[in-house]
């Protein structure tokens, strides 16, 4: 029997080296879209392309021959499309690129595979972003709130992209809205991984001083495992319709730092407040904390926690990992890291 052929956008991101494996394990010809010159790949990803286990096309969401060419090409029966200019902060400095690659890059990736097969099936990397500052816990029901640019990207694409192209041609368009997800492929200006790998140095001596941002920040972290097992469900189902994926969970910011700490040995006092307030190591005294106001954002998204019980119902989707479970894969993991980058 024929290869159904999947064409995923975002491949060297964590997401997409969690997805990759699941998609070959289901006997799919494998297409992605790298760009020339992309971030570090994770391992696996290097691997896969060594092992020719993926076709690559060189291309990008921001240019529309490219992309053109290569749909033409593949054909795709299923699109992922995970690529993004996805860091928050980053899309206050950098709005006009981040709405390029988030909004007008799903729009241009949307109409070419609709265009070369009206019976494709596309899956967007939505996010609780979208949702802001509306009253926790957010559902598929909650109003948009969208607090920077790259929220109000990702919610324009979801709502023009995803639900128009649905309600207007019956497209198989679906949104995961997925709360954050994290693991040790995480990128390092995201905070959970700026944590463990930044307290992994402490650890050894390397660093003295960790500094953040909004301490007081809560979000419901899951793992990207997990959530991208969701996403391949999403695709699977006899009509197209968007989720939630959420753990229901949520941490602070400060947690998280005081979680991570104690696995190497170190208990934190927290002392003064807001912009003013650092965490001492108790047995030492040593600052190891300190809030840096550099790290704050023009517009927070101060609470966040999903409610996922329709994935649980209708997708039969439950997570496997808890909290503590990615705290520790990834405290675990930066300890190795850091050994191996510094030959300690
Ligand atoms: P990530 O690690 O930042 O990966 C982003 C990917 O997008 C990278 O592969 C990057 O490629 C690619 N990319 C960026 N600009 C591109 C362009 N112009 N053309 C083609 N590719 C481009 O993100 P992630 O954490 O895996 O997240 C995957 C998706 O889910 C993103 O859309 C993100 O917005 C969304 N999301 C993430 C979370 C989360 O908590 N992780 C939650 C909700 C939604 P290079 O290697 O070339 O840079
Ligand atoms: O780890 P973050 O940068 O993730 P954020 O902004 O929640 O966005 C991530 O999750 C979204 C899903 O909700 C995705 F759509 C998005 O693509 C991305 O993957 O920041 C988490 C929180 C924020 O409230 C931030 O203010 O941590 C706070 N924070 C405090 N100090 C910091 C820092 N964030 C970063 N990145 N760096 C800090 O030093």
């Amino acid at each position: 029997m024929k290869k159904k052929k999947v064409f995923v956008t975002g491949i060297t991101g964590q997401d997409g080296s969690y997805l990759t494996p699941i998609l070959l394990d289901a006997g799919y010809e494998v297409h992605a879209l790298v760009r020339l010159r992309g971030g570090d790949r994770p391992v696996i990803i290097d691997d896969l392309a060594r092992e020719k286990k993926v076709i690559f096309h060189t291309g990008s969401l921001t240019d529309l021959s490219s992309l053109s060419t290569i749909l033409e090409g593949v054909r795709p029966d299923e699109v992922y499309n995970l690529a993004a200019q996805s860091h928050v902060v980053s899309s206050f400095k950098s709005p006009v690129e981040t709405w390029d690659v988030n909004y007008y890059g799903l729009g241009r990736l949307v109409n070419e595979a609709l265009r070369v097969n009206p019976d494709v099936r596309i899956y967007q990397a939505s996010t609780s972003e979208m949702f802001g500052n509306s009253p926790a816990p957010q559902s598929e029901n909650t109003p948009f709130d969208p607090q920077s640019p790259y929220a109000m990207s990702k919610a324009m694409a979801h709502t023009d992209f995803i639900m128009h192209k649905r309600a207007s041609m019956g497209a198989f368009a679906v949104s995961g809205i997925l709360f954050n997800h994290e693991s040790p492929r995480r990128g390092r200006d995201f905070v959970t991984r700026k944590i463990t790998f930044s307290l992994a140095k402490i650890a050894f001596g390397l660093q003295e001083c960790l500094e953040l941002g909004n301490l007081n920040a809560v979000r419901d972290w899951g793992h990207a495992e997990d959530y991208v097992r969701a996403m391949f469900m999403m695709l699977q189902q006899d009509t197209p319709e968007d989720y939630v994926i959420a753990s229901g969970e949520s941490h602070s910011v400060r947690d998280f730092v005081e979680i991570a700490a104690q696995y190497f040995g170190i208990n934190i006092a927290w002392e003064g407040e807001g912009k003013a307030e650092i965490g001492r190591n108790k047995m030492t005294g040593k600052i190891v904390v300190k809030v840096n106001p550099e790290f704050y954002r023009p517009r927070e998204v101060n609470f966040i926690q999903g409610d996922a019980t329709k994935a649980h119902t209708k997708l039969g989707w439950k997570p496997r990992y808890s909290f503590s479970d990615i705290v520790t894969e990834m405290v675990k993991s930066d300890q190795e890291l850091v050994r191996r980058e510094y030959k300690l």
